[in-house]
């Protein structure tokens, strides 16, 4: 080939690159541009195989100026394919476009269930009296349950007690939380002031006011010369922090095992002026804690000495206060989880 068919062949494929109108291409359309011009035969391709042909001082004129026409080539081609996927990410964005000013679905809020608010708000006032928190296994030993509260085998508290017995073994879940008490006894020497709330098991018939499964909030101070007074006055705190700074109480005698002399303490009903209604049984008055200075056969058997140290024990009945509070009639209704009646609740009781 001589220099002047090469140099039209060049201005040729020049022109035909200028009108092939790569600008506006489509992929497809692309394709086929770059087959007609880098193709084993494209226009270009046969410009550069043609160089060969030259001599060697026309090659090293126009092969640079080949390699630049092949350099705007390549140029124009990679400009407009990034243009197209720069086009396609932008259609694709807006098909699939969030729109962030939208309000958000709000997740569902959980909540603490009413007789954890009720156990909580117990347990808490005495913690501010000084109490520490103590929990305890729900299976127990019937040393734990019975022996050591002064309940020995063929007392009739444990019949009472209807006791869940497991099947073969020495061992039975745990009718009251008088249970962590005694492991308290056992662990740490006197003084003490122990809060201990938690979960107890009783085989009852279970009806609007009996659960099998129900929960204590029980205490225990052990200390020199403490005695009825002491009981009275943090018993007071608790019941006046719980249902309020005028509430009224009355502390009745009573008989417990595990505490001598026993009592049984009533609020003044909140219902009614103390005139009796349905929740006082037409007494003015309603039942809410038991209480006690502790019997020394039960420190004799933790191995406190009975000489020295004086205490006092309470137990509530978490369901019992939580019905009160919220005027729930039924027990059975917080252990349904029923969402309508659960939702109810102000978890921020606390
Ligand atoms: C030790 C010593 C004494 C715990 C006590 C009561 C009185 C009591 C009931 C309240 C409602 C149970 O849930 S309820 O039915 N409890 O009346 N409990 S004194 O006395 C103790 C505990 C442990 C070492």
């Amino acid at each position: 080939m001589t220099r002047a068919d090469w140099e039209k062949s060049y201005v040729s494929a020049e022109s035909a690159l200028r009108d092939a109108g790569v600008e506006n291409a489509d992929l497809l359309k692309l394709e086929e541009v770059r087959v007609r011009f880098m193709g084993r035969k494209g226009a270009l391709t046969e410009l550069l195989k043609s160089l060969k042909d030259l001599s060697i001082e026309d090659k090293r004129e126009l092969g640079p100026k080949a390699q630049g026409l092949k350099a705007s080539f390549d140029a124009l081609i990679d400009a407009r394919k990034a243009a197209l996927e720069d086009a396609g990410d932008a259609a694709a964005l807006e098909k699939d476009a969030i729109d962030l000013t939208l309000p958000a679905i709000r997740p569902p809020k959980g909540r603490l269930h009413p007789l954890t608010t009720t156990l909580h708000e117990i347990a808490r006032t005495f913690q501010l009296m000084g109490y520490s928190w103590a929990e305890g296994p729900f299976v127990e030993d019937e040393r734990h349950n019975f022996s050591a509260l002064n309940i020995p085998e063929g007392h009739p508290a444990r019949d009472s007690h209807d006791t869940f017995y497991l099947q073969g073994l020495p061992l039975l879940l745990r009718t009251h939380t008088s249970t962590v008490q005694i492991h308290t006894m056992e662990s740490i020497r006197p003084p003490l002031r122990v809060v201990c709330p938690g979960r107890a098991f009783r085989h009852e018939q279970i009806d609007a006011t009996h659960s099998a499964i129900f929960h204590q909030v029980e205490g225990l101070v052990v200390d020199e010369n403490i005695g009825l007074a002491d009981l009275k006055g943090h018993l007071q705190t608790l019941l006046q922090k719980l249902l309020g700074a005028s509430t009224k109480t009355r502390f009745r005698p009573s008989y417990f095992p595990f505490t001598e002399p026993s009592t049984e303490v009533d609020v003044k009903c909140f219902f009614c002026p103390g005139t009796g209604c349905a929740a006082c049984k037409h007494t003015g008055w309603i039942e809410i804690l038991g209480a006690g200075v502790v019997n020394p056969a039960v420190f004799k058997a933790a191995g406190y000495d009975e000489q020295k140290w004086s205490g006092f024990a309470f137990g509530v009945g978490v369901e019992r206060v939580a019905m009160l509070l919220h005027g729930v009639p039924d027990i059975r209704a917080f252990y349904t989880n029923d969402l309508k009646f659960l939702k109810q609740f102000d978890e921020n009781l606390l």
